[in-house]
């Protein structure tokens, strides 16, 4: 009995050592999935990866972050659900489909509401961008936590059916947006056939000549291997559109406030370092165009494709007056 007592404490201690050796077994460590529409090495996803660095050694290995990137997990409105529900920690998605769920931030979706990518920079690094994360944190529906911004230039039209000069070109083309009425009554503005769809079904539709264009800046133009069906490329520069990187209520709710404020943190200077990626990575985007043959046309009057906006900013824009009135302020 003696012996077999003896027995059952050696093989007890035994499994306790075992247990305290593996590396998973500190009950405190925290694994933060993220996810991003772009592949390893786009500036939104390596801004992510090295906050995730930083967060490890912070952390002592206590958190980490675990990278889904390449629509892996799907387009960005399956990432916001997968966020809201709990099942990603982090998201990486365009202001395009939030403005679904945190109406605010629309007026960033509005087309020309940025003088050029330096106004858009002023706005979102101060008191504006503060306040449009704080919408999304305090909205009681959105069940996200705003973290930081991340630039993507400006976007521009292109198709695979002929040079855009001006609005009048516009005509008869179908042309995919992101899943944000604005964008679609944007294109119909301009007299194109304007057709909501996730990013992650947007290469095949334009393969298979579902829709004959698209609009977007020159890394995601590139990497998106768009090019290859869509080789005019005009630069309207009507949406000068931010990115955000949100945080899922659920997950943040079990944090510790030191733990939020080294994520706060830590994202902030994410949006720092994206930004220094994003401007080498537009040079290189823009060579690649070059090498592909693409024809890039200059847009002369784009007073005119203003003009074509008033019924998308009557529609739009009311209800963000005092914010647009702010933002047209800042210099
Ligand atoms: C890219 C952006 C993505 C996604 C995509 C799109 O520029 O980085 O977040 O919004 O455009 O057009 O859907």
């Amino acid at each position: 009995m003696k012996r077999h007592l003896l027995g059952l404490c050696a093989a007890a201690a035994l499994g306790l050592s075992v247990l305290a050796a593996a590396p998973a077994a500190r009950a405190d460590e925290m694994v933060l999935k993220s996810s991003d529409v772009h592949p390893l090495g786009y500036p939104t996803v390596e801004a992510v990866v090295q906050m995730g660095e930083k967060l490890k050694a912070a952390t002592n290995g206590r958190l980490t972050i675990e990278m889904f990137p390449s629509m892996q997990l799907g387009g960005e409105k399956e990432a916001i659900e997968q966020a809201q529900l709990g099942a990603l920690a982090m998201t990486r998605v365009s202001v395009g489909p939030m403005g679904g769920i945190v109406k605010e931030l629309n007026v960033l979706a509005l087309p020309f509401v940025f003088r050029n990518v330096d106004h858009m920079h002023k706005i979102i690094d101060g008191a504006i961008g503060d306040e449009l994360l704080a919408d999304i944190t305090n909205s009681p529906t959105s069940g996200l936590v705003g973290l930081a911004w991340m630039d993507a230039g400006a976007r521009n039209f292109y198709n695979g059916k002929k040079e855009i000069h001006s609005v009048a070109d516009f005509a008869g083309l179908k042309l995919r947006t992101m899943g944000n009425p604005i964008f679609v009554d944007m294109v119909n503005a301009l007299g194109g056939n304007g057709i909501a769809m996730g990013y992650d079904q947007l290469v095949g539709a334009l393969e298979t000549g579902v829709v004959d264009g698209a609009e977007n800046n020159y890394p995601s133009y590139v990497s998106g291997q768009h090019y290859l069906y869509a080789k005019y490329y005009a630069l309207t520069e009507h949406l000068i559109l931010p990115e955000v990187l949100v945080f899922s209520r659920k997950i943040w709710d079990t944090l510790s406030a030191d733990d939020q404020a080294l994520i706060m943190k830590l994202a902030k200077e994410a949006q720092q370092t994206e930004r220094t990626l994003w401007q080498a990575k537009e040079q290189e985007a823009l060579a690649v165009m070059k090498e592909k043959g693409v024809v890039v046309s200059e847009i002369m009057d784009k007073a005119a494709f203003q003009a074509a906006m008033k019924p998308v900013w009557d529609k739009y824009g009311a209800e963000h007056a005092a914010m647009i009135e702010r933002i047209q302020a800042v210099q």
